[in-house]
């Protein structure tokens, strides 16, 4: 996981209000493409609203190394032991980082299960549609619900303008080098976002069908959204994700005609990893099939808020 593949390395986040607005350029947001071009006068956040995170120091796991000599003098051996020191360090470290999270996904949940509000965690590799599916759902909802989103991506502003734009408020998380979306990112952007009691709270997690799956933010429910043109093979290949999703949206059936997927085998696969997981065939593009998502996400809602 994280502290192996290097992604939770030194990393920061940033959390950006949309509503209090960035002038393009500050410093933690990199590229805000799109900031220009879409005409928004932006002016600096104040230093509250742009906090830097340093996590998961890899110092750590290499503090055994220098003073571990062997009489013998094997340098191979040496070698060998030094690897075991570390992989037991990272393990070690892994486990308290999800430990920590966990903590704190527990917290979230019970803040908002105190203002029944209804969090949902979206997850897909990138590009599957979560901001689609998000775009089309708010304006067919309407304000009859009320819906608001938190979006996490590695870099840009580019899918929280999308947000806005539908009128929902939105903050945007941007991780940096981060791959996934943790609990204390989520409790600060929660804090900054505010949500109404009794109502949504739509969280875009980062593209990436592996390091999310581990990390709980404290959401009512995970939702997979896997796109035709992924392959049928995703759930086999990537378990874990499958697994720790109650819901999996299989999106962009409008593409079905010019594609070689067999849905059928992709919701066995699905079942077959996770018995329990709810499956529905969707187009945020067309609107095809959506129906069916309003009323699961309705009725999540209503329990959520009785
Ligand atoms: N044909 C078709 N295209 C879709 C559908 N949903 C999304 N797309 C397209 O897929 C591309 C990616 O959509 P996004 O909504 O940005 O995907 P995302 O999962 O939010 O992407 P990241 O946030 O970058 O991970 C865009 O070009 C969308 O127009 C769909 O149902 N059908
Ligand atoms: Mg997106």
């Amino acid at each position: 996981m994280c502290t192996t593949c290097g992604c939770s390395n030194t990393r920061s986040a940033a959390v950006t209000d949309l509503d209090e607005a960035v002038e393009a350029g500050t410093q933690s947001q990199g590229t805000t493409a799109g900031a220009g071009s879409a005409g928004t006068a932006y002016r600096r956040v104040s230093s509250n609203h742009l906090v830097g995170v340093s996590a998961h120091s890899h110092s750590h796991s290499h503090s055994h190394h220098d003073d571990h000599v062997h009489d013998h003098g094997d340098v191979h051996h040496h070698h060998e032991h030094h690897h075991e020191h570390e992989h037991s360090t990272s393990i070690n470290l892994e486990r308290d980082i999800l430990a920590k999270n966990q903590l704190l996904a527990e917290r979230n949940r019970g803040w908002l299960a105190g203002r029944s509000i209804l969090a949902l965690n979206l997850m897909s590799s990138p590009g599957a549609g979560k901001t689609t599916l998000l775009e089309r759902t708010i304006r067919d909802l309407g304000n009859a619900f009320p819906l608001t989103v938190i979006e996490g991506d590695q870099a840009t502003l580019n899918d929280a303008e999308r947000i806005r734009a539908t009128g929902a408020r939105v903050v945007q998380i941007n991780t940096g080098t981060g791959c996934h979306l943790d609990a204390e990112m989520a409790s600060r952007a929660l804090t900054q976002l505010d949500p109404p009691l009794h109502s949504v709270v739509m969280i875009e997690n980062v593209g990436n069908l592996v390091c999310p799956a581990l990390f709980d933010l404290g959401e009512a429910a995970k939702v997979l959204i896997l796109s035709v043109t992924e392959g049928e093979d995703k759930p086999i290949k990537y378990p874990h994700m499958f697994r720790a999703c109650s819901l999996l949206l299989l999106n962009k059936i409008d593409l079905l005609p010019h594609l070689r997927f067999d849905v059928e085998r992709c919701i066995e696969y699905a079942k077959r990893v996770n018995p329990q997981m709810n499956i529905l065939q969707v187009s945020a593009q067309s609107g095809e099939g959506m129906e069916a998502w309003y009323g699961w996400l309705r009725s999540r809602a209503a329990t959520a808020s009785p």
